[in-house]
């Protein structure tokens, strides 16, 4: 017998055999778990999320790091133009990924920038996405080691609709993906607190028409119905936003009043977002520090930029941890390479608006596989 908390049912997942699930949504993952190194220490917390979706990790990052972390946030602004962080923003209803932080940001965006990926170049997030208890949890829900392939550092809340990562994040199997939300600092009421709908993450009705979208055609057997939204069917997008907003008073909704150090996981098709900020906590700017990380199992899945972006493959952090970014290169640069030099003899990388700022990037991620002149 289901448990349900209301007289709806939430649809069965209907993975198609390309659209794998983590061991720990199957209904024997105790079975398949049972012999794994850390099945015992964290029995009930699997329990908890085989059948929430979520559950919460609490002081699972260290009080200090997490300080450091949020001094790092507090002080982005004096950074120099080698350590400032990849941001993605809103503006004018357009969307940035991947430009630098500058003032200019900071003011079109209103503050809500997300900073991308900060465990390529902050070792303090690096090991805050994979602070010891985390990591070993991940790898017991993955059966597997772990790559985290994306990251994003927000100092405000970001009043994000309901969702599923699945439409937006996009996993070689889709379905097998999970985060980590992580409290830089204590959170205060309606500051925007993560908000999220549990049991959830058995709701996988949502299909996009994904047709002429490369990737989506290699991974899905059913492009046309595809779980990854390709920014084209609005209309569908709409519907799913809404649809998800429906499942609040079905279901319930609840905030993470999280202290600092903690860990909210989730997996899959468990919808959650950002609440809404009070006036007056978006008049007084009042913070909401949180490091979002996002992971799939490896070498089972990998992100699908992977098929774009040459300078994979994952970097071991530790045993059985990995990363891997869209954007920052994770290979370091030959030691001959000298960003001028690399402008100098090559004018198009020189004119390019991408690239003309961050030669390095260009090299491993294009120049070293096209051959190109260092000098
Ligand atoms: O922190 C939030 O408000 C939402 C973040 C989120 O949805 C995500 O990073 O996937
Ligand atoms: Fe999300």
């Amino acid at each position: 017998m289901r448990r349900s908390p209301s007289s709806v049912d939430i649809p069965e997942l209907q993975h198609s055999n390309r659209a794998d699930r983590l061991p720990v949504e199957y209904p024997d993952y105790a079975e398949r778990l049972k012999d794994h190194p850390y099945f015992d220490e964290f029995r009930s917390e699997l329990d908890f999320l085989h059948e929430q979706g979520y559950v919460i990790l609490p002081q699972a990052v260290s009080p200090d790091l997490c300080d450091k972390l949020a001094a790092y946030y507090s002080e982005v602004q004096t950074l120099t133009a080698d350590e400032l962080p990849y941001v993605e923003y809103f503006h004018n209803h357009q969307s940035f990924y991947g430009v630098k932080y500058s003032e200019q940001v900071r003011l079109d965006s209103e503050g809500k920038f997300k900073m991308i990926d900060l465990f390529a170049h902050n070792a303090l997030a690096r090991e805050a996405c994979f602070a010891d208890k985390l990591a070993r949890f991940l790898s017991l829900i993955f059966a597997s080691d772990v790559l985290a392939f994306q990251q994003l550092g927000f100092i405000y809340g970001t009043e994000q609709p309901i969702h599923q990562d699945t439409a937006y994040v996009r996993v070689s199997k889709p379905a097998m993906l999970a985060a980590s939300w992580i409290a830089l600092e204590d959170i205060r009421p309606e500051t925007g607190e993560l908000e999220f709908i549990p049991r959830s993450h058995n709701y996988n009705a949502f299909r996009f028409d994904s047709r002429g979208d490369k990737a989506c055609e290699l991974v899905e057997s059913d492009p046309e119905r595809s779980l990854w939204f390709n920014y084209t069917d609005q209309a569908a997008h709409a519907d799913f936003l809404k649809t998800m907003e429906s499942l609040k008073p079905l279901y319930g909704c609840k905030k993470f009043a999280a202290n600092k150090g903690d860990a909210l996981i989730w997996i899959s098709f468990l919808a959650h977002g950002g609440s809404k900020i009070s006036e007056e906590n978006a008049l007084s700017q009042a913070t909401r520090k949180s490091l979002v990380t996002h992971y799939c199992p490896h070498p089972a899945a990998f992100p699908v930029y992977f098929k774009d972006v040459l300078h994979m493959p994952a970097l071991k952090h530790k045993e059985s941890c990995y990363l891997s970014s869209k954007i920052y290169p994770l290979t370091p640069l030959p030691e001959a390479f000298s960003g001028p030099d690399y402008l100098a003899v090559n004018p198009d990388i020189k004119a390019s608006q991408r690239f003309s700022d961050d030669p390095g990037l260009h090299y491993l991620d294009h120049g070293r596989h096209e051959g190109r002149s260092l000098a």
